[in-house]
Order: C-alpha cells, then sequence, then structure tokens
C-alpha cells in the first residue's frame, strides 16, 4: 500500500530534527524558484528553520540547469533543500551532490528516482495531481507543519493560486481545500463568491478594474481613464467623499450591471470571461484595501518581486513582514504592470507574434525577459480566441533559450505538456518539463528554430487541429 503524504512528511520531518538535535545538517541552504509559489515555499522552509534555531540561508533561481546545480555543488552546505524545482532533475542532483544530503519538495512531475542521500517529497508519487491538488508551498507546508508550529496556512494558499492550481469552477481541491479548511477553521482567511477582480471586493473599484489581467478586459486593462469612464457610464460613482468605491460598496442590482457590462467586452474581444466568476480568499488580519488581502493578489505581489529582479522582498512580504517591504513590494508591482502592459500592446499591434494554424508564437528573444515570458505567453492562452497552444520563447543565461507553452483552457486536448517538453528539451540537448497544460524547456540558443519546428509539428499532430 502506498504511503500517505502527510505519513512521508512525517518520516521526513524527524529524521530531520533528529539530526539537527544532533548539530548535524547544518547550515541549510534552501533553493527555491523566483515565482510566487517559489517565494511563499521559501518563505513557509524559512519560517520553519527560524522557529527551529536552524540556521540557514535561501537562494534565488529563475530554473535549474546541471551547469547551476554544479554551481550551488561547489559549496559546502550538509544540506540543500530544493523547493518548488528539482523533480525534475533527480538524476542530476544525485550525481553533482555526491554523498551529500538533498532534500526535494516539489510539485513538478518527477524524472528519476530518490535514493542515495536524496530525500524527495511529490505529491505524483502519493497518487495525487500536482499540477491541481499541491503547490510547492502546499508540499513545504505538510514538512513545516510536522516540524514545529506557527507557520501559518494562508502562504501555501497564495502558492497554489499563484500557480493557478483551481479547477474550472475556480475552487482549490485536494490537499489545497484542507489547508484551506485548515485556514478557514483558525479565521484566519475568509471564502466569499464574488466578481474576481485585482485586489479583491475591498479594493478601489476603478483601480481593480485596471489592475485586473485574469481575465483582461479589453479597453480597461492598463487604462485608468477608461476604467473611470466605464464606472461613469454604468452611473457608479469613483468616489464618495473622500473614499473610493469598491466592489463591496455596490448593491446586488448594481453588481449584476457590471458583470454584464465586463462579460460583453471580454467576449466580443474572442476572451473567456470565466475567471470574472469564482471564490474569493480574503486574509482577514491584512488592511482592507490592501492588495494583500486577496490572496490571489497577493500572489500576483510576490510574482512581480520575483519576475522584476528582487525574489527576497517578496520573501520577506510572505513571511509577513510590513512597512517598507511592502512599499517596496508595490513599487515592483507597479513596475511588473508596466512591463506586462507594454509588451501586451505590442502583441495587440501584431508585434512579436505570429500565428501557425491555432498555434501562437511569441517571438519573445531580444525584447521579453526571461522572467516574464511565461506570465505574458499564460495571458494570451486565457485571452486569445481560436487559439490552441502558446509557445514563447526568451533569450536567458549562458546562452540559453526559455521556451514556455500552454494549453488554451478552452481546449481538450490529450497533449500533456510535461511529457513533450521533456521529451524535445532532452532530445536538443537541454532540459524540459511541468505540467499537464503548462510546460517549459531550456535548451542551447542555437537549436531555437529547429526545435519548435518540431514543437509545433509535435503539438499538431497529436491534437488533430
Ligand atoms: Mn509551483
Amino acid at each position: 500500500m502506498r504511503l500517505k503524504i502527510a505519513e512521508e512528511a512525517r518520516k521526513i520531518s524527524s529524521f530531520l530534527l533528529e539530526r539537527w538535535r544532533k548539530g548535524d545538517l547544518v547550515p541549510v541552504r534552501v533553493v527555491t524558484h523566483i515565482d510566487a509559489d517559489g517565494l511563499s515555499s521559501g518563505a513557509v522552509l524559512s519560517l520553519a528553520l527560524r522557529r527551529l534555531g536552524v540556521p540557514h540561508h535561501v537562494t534565488f533561481v529563475k530554473y535549474l540547469s546541471l551547469t547551476l546545480l554544479e554551481e550551488l555543488s561547489n559549496d559546502d552546505y550538509p544540506l540543500n533543500i530544493f523547493s518548488d524545482l528539482g523533480s525534475g532533475y533527480i538524476e542530476d542532483i544525485k550525481s553533482t551532490f555526491k554523498n551529500r544530503t538533498v532534500l526535494i519538495l516539489d510539485h513538478h512531475m518527477p524524472n528519476g528516482r530518490p535514493g542515495d542521500g536524496v530525500l524527495h517529497l511529490n505529491p505524483f508519487d502519493f497518487g495525487l495531481n500536482g499540477d491541481l491538488d499541491l503547490s510547492g508551498a502546499g508540499v513545504c507546508y505538510l514538512l513545516a507543519r510536522e516540524m514545529c508550529n506557527g507557520v501559518p496556512p494562508h502562504i501555501p494558499l497564495v502558492g497554489a493560486l499563484g500557480d493557478m492550481q483551481i479547477n474550472r469552477s475556480g475552487d482549490l481541491v485536494g490537499m489545497n481545500s484542507s489547508i484551506l479548511n485548515e485556514a478557514v477553521s483558525s479565521g484566519l482567511v475568509e471564502v466569499r463568491r464574488d466578481i474576481r477582480l485585482f485586489g479583491g471586493p475591498e479594493y478601489p473599484l476603478a483601480a481593480a478594474l485596471e489592475r485586473t489581467v485574469d481575465p483582461t478586459i479589453p479597453g480597461i486593462t492598463g487604462n485608468s481613464l477608461a476604467a473611470v469612464k466605464l464606472l461613469e457610464d454604468l452611473d457608479i460613482p469613483v468616489k464618495k467623499g473622500d473614499k473610493w468605491t469598491t466592489l463591496e460598496d455596490l448593491s446586488e442590482d448594481k453588481k449584476k450591471v457590471l458583470l454584464n457590462k465586463l462579460i460583453e467586452r471580454i467576449s466580443s474581444a474572442g476572451g473567456d470571461p470565466k475567471a470574472l466568476l469564482g471564490r474569493i480568499y480574503l486574509l482577514r488580519r491584512e488592511k482592507r484595501g490592501s492588495p494583500l488581502r486577496d490572496l490571489r493578489s497577493f500572489a500576483t505581489v510576490l510574482n512581480a518581486c520575483g519576475r522584476v529582479g528582487a525574489p527576497y522582498i517578496g520573501l520577506f512580504v510572505a513571511q509577513g513582514m510590513r512597512g517598507e517591504f511592502v512599499n517596496r513590494a508595490f513599487d515592483l508591482l507597479s513596475e511588473y504592470r508596466r512591463a506586462l502592459m507594454r509588451y501586451l500592446g505590442r502583441f495587440e499591434k501584431g508585434e512579436l507574434i505570429s500565428r501557425r494554424g491555432s498555434i501562437l508564437l511569441v517571438e519573445g528573444e531580444g525584447f521579453v525577459k526571461d522572467t516574464i515570458i511565461g506570465t505574458l505567453v499564460s495571458i494570451l492562452s486565457r485571452n486569445t480566441r481560436g487559439v490552441a497552444f502558446v509557445i514563447g520563447y526568451a533569450e536567458t543565461d549562458h546562452e540559453m533559450m526559455k521556451i514556455s507553452i500552454r494549453k488554451a483552457a478552452s481546449i481538450s486536448s490529450g497533449v500533456n505538456l510535461n511529457d513533450v517538453a521533456k521529451k524535445l528539451g532532452e532530445a536538443y540537448g537541454g532540459r524540459g518539463g511541468g505540467h499537464a497544460d503548462a510546460a517549459g524547456a531550456l535548451i542551447p540558443a542555437q537549436k531555437l528554430k529547429e526545435f519548435l519546428e518540431e514543437l509545433i509539428r509535435s503539438l499538431e499532430t497529436q491534437t488533430r487541429i
């Protein structure tokens, strides 16, 4: 019989606590990813280690590669913990970290087998779906909860929402929903059903409309004047006295009018308005009007910190630091949003973008940052009519090319992008993998053309589009 993931977490926890009690396996290095889930993972682990008095460092990485693993293994940490990444590199980790203890806490499809000092905790090994049921931060949380008290359960929820781990009705499911229950029953998080705009129902409505990118609201997203005009046309005051109107202030009737208007706008431009509806998760102890009060927007803030190049700010904010850290995070969010808008604006004009049948290609080389290409293809995959897949690429360090692949939510295709990216990534001298609907590859830049041709051919034949 299969062990349950929580039992395995307990085993790993007793092993580590025992060794730490003896003064072994310190200091610890945590290597984590820079997206919202990765930063949430780092926050969970770092909080737990601090509570346990275990000295540690956190290292942020955009991705793993053999070169990077070799560099990391040159540093003398007796214990390395990889979070929100690593499962795709089990064999490389085994060979680079010989005779040292490594713990991988991840939810990407495993490639290879643990052993030789490598411990591995991943929902896929326990009959769970790592794409949907549990995030990287969720895996870290299962372990942290075994090791100590006091790591708050909303952090792994931010990770799950950042990774879009919601089902078609917009709900968290699987182990994520058990963590949610914990957060709700302790009074930390409140769940509501409402229109899902940036910042949540207590955030200034005009700004919420302008800042919502999932789904993008044509003509409104990124345009504050248009957002104000839309409200005026619907007879909704932008402000009452010196207080900004929020979604919460609207009557049910007004809310319906607004919702219909938004649905109409999005649908007529070919987008999918479905993401507007669903559950909203509110962090009750956060100030009203702060984007951190809405857990999805919290994830957006973390993403911005990581992608714009200040992941440590995101880590501190995820851990609960406020004041200057939050101000800095909000500045990074504005910068991130401006970058996204700049790119989306160019795509709208038909620049940097081309169509191959029902595949949309984002030609980001020389233009788009490697840390933003994934977000852009995700947004496009949810907001472009008649598209089955979106592929984007951008150059990155070490003369490598980063390729991001997304399946459009509207398409029901049996293609598993993790399998495709893994197979092709390896065939072209690099690596690939990820999730069934969202994956990526890292290959030598000079192989890009051939890689893309084969990728497109493979998606086309497997989908019959
Ligand atoms: Mn993740």
